[in-house]
């Protein structure tokens, strides 16, 4: 389709600005046919970015390797543009808008010469859902606009629900690589160096401009970007929520169906426990997200989720058939790959992907040949796969997905999960006293700083508040406000009841030789049994100063648990969380200052008496 058939004036007008500014070669409105995901894909095979795995060990699937300086998502490099500083907060990036966007649009000249310009229309949501948010996406590449195809619902169906003057969020995109004339990537993968790039949001009016990087959620505007950062500010003016969270379906053995989300910070097993095969006999897990999840209240004052994202980006190394059979059967097939190991027979390969890797030699992320690995371990040197690489694969390849998945109405919500890597203090898992204490919970969420992450912070824990830190658009007090605001209107309504109740889960605890206790994965289903049981009344419990407890003998136990692994699982740590309180009072709760909302003090003024209780 060509910019001038557009229907939508302000779209046509906004895309012809940016062609303008970014002088590309041609514009290319995406219809979102496979035709056009092939093409795609043939342009950067043909530009020697891709590498086709072999068709009858991964069908229809192609290898990326990125450029060693665009590998993740750059969080020092992550704006939010407020007008005021404040409204950005403590915890973000700030540039004052105009002094930005002066900045980014001097970048932005000529910086798609040499290229097309795809002009890329989204539904965050099925297309059509009351709970949905469209986007349009100008980008220079090719690699992205695939992505986006697996990633959003694109295309000429979402132009048909935008009509001639629907509410769209522009987002702008360039890898910032303008080409000169006669000039060709030849393989190398385009983007600017750390220093150009810029992850900008624009909160008051709606923009996401981002600059200089093609990888994930620096790239693929819909999902961190759009569907995180700009999303929880009109979840905040329109009075729903924008979460990190996943949403999973579990049906009991007598056949009751719930639905839970679960907030946890990057790198503590949410795409696994949105995939979870069950140990427990005859119950089932099955995934509507594994992400983010949108929620609105229905008429029956009930929250209702919607997965926002139509694929899954995940992190490939670790995920193999005993930590996410399910993932791996996803990724089988039409999957984009990108920094994995390529090996001789043309299959990918990464760090504890359950196997050594067949023949002599391997090629790593950077495109070095290297012996190929025996085991599933990661050899001497550096890592074959980037700790970060990543698939890009259809949500509706995943075996365990649920029917209800692309329901536009989304799924009842009953539970909420908040957690993090915790190898001390914190429980097995807590349900909060009421609402505000379960927002508490939420704002003061920690982890542990993994050696996934590069950080002088390794082994201490970092929070994280309702795992938000890098994804909230706007100031964190305001947005613990808006929490307790969505428990004030439930009371107001008399729907108080309907709210989902709040647990704090922790799978990572430690005994003191450094072992989990707990042995995770499939076995959390045990934990998700006794939330299931709490959301209806029922379940084994006890009151503690912290939140609610199951009794010992609530949980039964997994092979290789003790009694007393049990009794520590689920031990009230007085003095460990007296250090913890004091941690909050101290240092964490202090950087938010008079956005800070009193009911968040008057919540640690009361655990802390508890404790001392
Ligand atoms: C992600 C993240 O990629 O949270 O989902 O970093
Ligand atoms: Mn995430």
């Amino acid at each position: 389709m060509k910019v001038s058939e557009l229907k939508h004036s302000g779209l046509k007008k906004w895309v012809e600005e940016a062609q303008a500014l970014m002088t590309p070669d041609a514009v290319l409105v995406c219809d979102g046919s496979a035709a056009e995901y092939d093409r795609m894909i043939k342009i950067t095979i043909d530009s020697g970015l891709a590498t086709v795995l072999d068709e009858n060990k991964r069908p229809g699937s192609v290898l990326y390797r990125s450029d060693p300086s665009d590998v993740a998502r750059v969080e020092d490099r992550t704006y939010i543009a407020s007008k005021n500083k404040d409204d950005a907060g403590p915890t973000n990036n700030w540039i004052d808008p105009a002094e930005l966007k002066k900045t980014m649009s001097a970048l932005y000249k000529g910086s798609m010469k040499g290229r097309v310009m795809y002009v890329i229309p989204f539904s965050m949501g099925p297309v059509g859902s009351e709970i949905a948010k469209v986007g349009v996406q100008i980008t220079d590449s090719p690699y992205v606009v695939a992505n986006m195809h697996i990633m959003a619902r694109v295309g000429s169906k979402v132009l048909d629900v935008l009509g001639t003057d629907g509410f769209f969020v522009p987002c702008f995109h360039s890898v910032g690589k303008p080409l000169a004339a006669g000039e060709k990537d030849n393989g190398t993968w385009p983007c600017a160096p750390i220093s150009n790039k810029y992850i900008s949001h624009f909160p008051e009016t709606r923009e996401i401009w981002s600059y200089g990087s093609g990888y994930g959620g620096n790239a693929l505007l819909g999902k961190k970007c759009l569907a995180l950062r700009i999303a929880s500010v009109l979840a905040r003016d329109e009075g729903w929520l924008a979460e990190h969270m996943l949403i999973l379906k579990i049906t009991n053995p007598q056949g009751e169906v719930k639905y839970i989300t679960g907030a946890f910070p990057s790198a503590c097993g949410k795409t696994n426990l949105a995939m979870l095969i069950p140990t427990l006999p005859g119950w089932k897990v099955e995934t509507v997200g594994d992400d983010i999840a949108w929620m609105k209240f229905g008429k029956d004052g009930r929250l209702y989720a919607i997965n926002p994202e139509a694929g899954f980006f995940g992190v490939a190394p670790g995920t193999n058939n005993e930590s996410n059979r399910n993932a791996m059967e996803s990724i089988k097939k039409n999957t984009i790959f990108t920094n994995c190991g390529l090996t001789e027979d043309g299959d990918i390969w990464w760090e504890m992907i359950g196997h050594g890797a067949p023949g002599k030699e391997i090629i790593d992320w950077k495109g070095n040949r290297r012996p190929a690995p025996q085991s599933d371990k990661s050899p001497k040197g550096e890592e074959i796969a980037h700790p970060n690489a990543r698939f890009t694969a259809p949500a509706r390849q995943c075996p365990c997905i649920a029917k209800e998945w692309e329901d536009p109405a989304g799924v009842p919500i009953s539970a909420f999960l908040f957690g993090g890597r915790r190898p001390k203090t914190v429980p097995l898992v807590n349900q909060s006293k009421s609402w505000l204490h379960g927002v508490f919970m939420g704002s003061i969420v920690g982890s542990e700083v993994t050696a996934a992450v590069i950080s002088d912070q390794v082994g201490q824990v970092r929070r994280d508040p309702f795992a938000m830190l890098p994804f909230c658009g706007y100031n964190m007090g305001d947005y613990f406000k808006h929490w307790i605001k969505i428990g004030r209107t439930a009371e107001e309504n008399g729907t108080a009841d309907k709210l989902p109740k709040i647990f704090f889960v922790n799978w990572f605890r430690k005994n003191d030789e450094d072992k989990f206790i707990w042995p995770g994965y499939g076995e959390n289903s045990r934990v998700l049994a006794w939330i299931f049981d709490r959301c209806d009344g029922k379940g084994k419990s006890v009151d503690t100063p912290i939140g609610t407890l199951p009794t010992p003998d609530a949980i039964e136990r997994p092979a290789g648990v003790s009694e007393a692994d049990m009794a520590e699982l689920l031990r009230v740590d007085i003095e460990g969380w007296k250090k913890e309180i004091e941690d909050v009072r101290k240092n964490h709760y202090p950087k938010f200052g008079d956005r800070l909302p009193a009911e968040l003090k008057t919540e640690l003024d009361a655990i802390e008496k508890r404790l001392h209780g």
